[in-house]
């Protein structure tokens, strides 16, 4: 997901709440989600009917017994690879809990240090809990996207894709998120975002899209998986036709440039500056038009904390005067857009994307449905963002007028697609990075981007 830069009326609105967020380092809900051991696959179920099935009837031959007997064969077989559609939980492809690494890199200049310093990889493992957390988050993320990127084609509807994903990311993480509270323990980290051509961000379809995806479109696939609160965050774009490579490959690059440039004690201004400077030395030739490839100026990356996909800080993708640093521990989400129109996104469209506020404030609400509705995000999401799908799923009905009374009361925001002028094209590529006290880790890194 995308941090838009606010603009001047709604930092009114916000009222500082920037800083206030950036206060809040430590998870809003502690919930404490390890994955339920309640095998619910439909891996599970098959060998179930396996294992009771084809039994011998009351006039069992002496060789159906005999037969019984040579085959002591375990209740349950796990699977030992992925299936396509993912579906088998990575608890049973990982059964000692050993999830891969990301890609780690050692810091550069006055922090190569860290690599080996004692004291340094002392504090690595006493604050690793998080590790596995956020390495199952990623291989989840990485196997979703396996069968995304094999399996998207022009002709699917978008809700069709969206829901693959987001099966995909429940089944994996093996919280199907339809009992009260499972979704806060793991799965879907945020909406699934399918934002097509001048939507650079943001969009996903509603109950009732008939949107298909185009033999010419360019498509931001950014979704999220997370385990307790860990939150992964990558996106990358797909198109069908090669005039778009350049384009792709500009933002692959200066995605790549702003993961190469962060570390401990860097600016995050002059992260900008080299992520831009990577994004427009490219240009792409559209029907015979030559258009620069712009940063888009009002987007950022951003830090995560747990349970909540902004932290506060914000990584910009154009040259800033912006000092902050990042900081040891800390995980951010380093994501670059490239356009070839303005470079400067705008609201618009139907809005999917919600999420409670973890400085809500605690002001008396008189519409009824607003009241059960939030109680039904706090149990479900908590401060993670969800889609109005997800409430269709939970079962709750005509809910859009409490959902509307919750976002100006500012007790939920609403994040609407982020669209630059019609008729341009926009890509995305991101990943999300722990900077770890030894080491850069880019734990959403995969052998596609
Ligand atoms: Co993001």
């Amino acid at each position: 997901m995308a941090a838009k830069t606010a603009d001047e009326l709604s930092k009114l609105a916000l009222n500082g709440n920037a800083a206030k967020h950036n206060s809040q380092t430590n998870g809003t809900n502690g919930v404490n989600g390890h994955l339920s051991d309640q095998g619910d696959s439909d891996d599970d179920k098959d060998d179930e009917v396996t294992a009771n099935g084809g039994g011998a009837d009351g006039a069992a031959s002496g060789a159906a017994k005999k037969k019984k007997k040579k085959k002591p064969k375990k209740k349950k077989t796990k699977a030992t690879v992925q299936s396509d559609p993912p579906r088998v939980p990575l608890k049973d492809l990982f059964p000692n809990e050993n999830y891969p690494a990301g890609e780690e890199v050692d810091y550069k200049d006055h922090n190569a240090y860290r690599t080996t310093n004692e004291e340094k990889r002392h504090l690595d493992r006493t604050r690793n809990d998080f590790l596995q957390e956020y390495r199952l988050g990623a291989e989840v993320h990485r196997q979703v996207r396996k069968w995304a990127r094999n399996n998207i084609k022009p002709g699917m509807g978008l809700t069709e894709i969206a829901e693959g994903i987001e099966d995909g990311t429940r089944a994996l993480t093996g919280h199907w998120g339809l009992e009260e509270g499972d979704n806060i323990k793991g799965g879907v980290g945020f909406p699934t975002g399918l934002s097509i051509n001048h939507i650079a961000a943001h969009y996903t379809p509603n109950a009732g899209n008939k949107w298909i995806l185009g033999e010419q479109d360019v498509m931001k696939v950014d979704f999220g998986v997370h385990v307790n609160g860990r939150i992964v965050d990558s996106a990358f774009t797909m198109s069908f036709d090669p005039k778009y490579d350049n384009l792709l490959a500009a933002v692959k690059d200066a995605t790549n440039t702003g993961i190469r440039e962060a570390g401990i004690d860097v600016r995050v201004g002059d992260i900008g500056a080299a992520i831009q400077e990577a994004m427009e030395s490219y240009e792409v030739e559209l029907e015979g038009k030559t258009y620069p490839v712009k940063s888009i100026k009002n987007l950022n990356g951003h830090d995560i904390i747990q349970h909540s996909i902004h932290g506060g800080k914000s990584v910009p993708i154009v040259k800033s005067n912006d000092q902050t640093k990042m900081e040891e521990g800390e995980i951010f989400a380093i994501e670059t857009f490239g356009s070839t129109g303005r470079g400067y996104v705008t609201d618009d469209l139907e809005c999917s994307h919600y999420a409670l506020r973890p400085d809500a404030p605690n002001v008396p609400l008189r519409v009824q449905s607003a009241r059960n509705l939030l109680n039904v995000i706090k149990k479900n999401f908590g401060t993670l963002p969800f889609a109005r799908r997800y409430l269709d799923r939970l079962g709750q009905e005509k809910y859009l007028l409490g959902l509307n009374n919750l976002v100006s009361s500012g007790i939920v925001e609403a994040y609407p697609p982020l669209v630059d002028i019609k008729g341009s094209y926009t890509a995305q590529f991101e990943h999300t990075i722990l900077l770890r006290p030894t080491v850069k880790e880019v734990v959403s890194r995969g052998d596609d981007y």
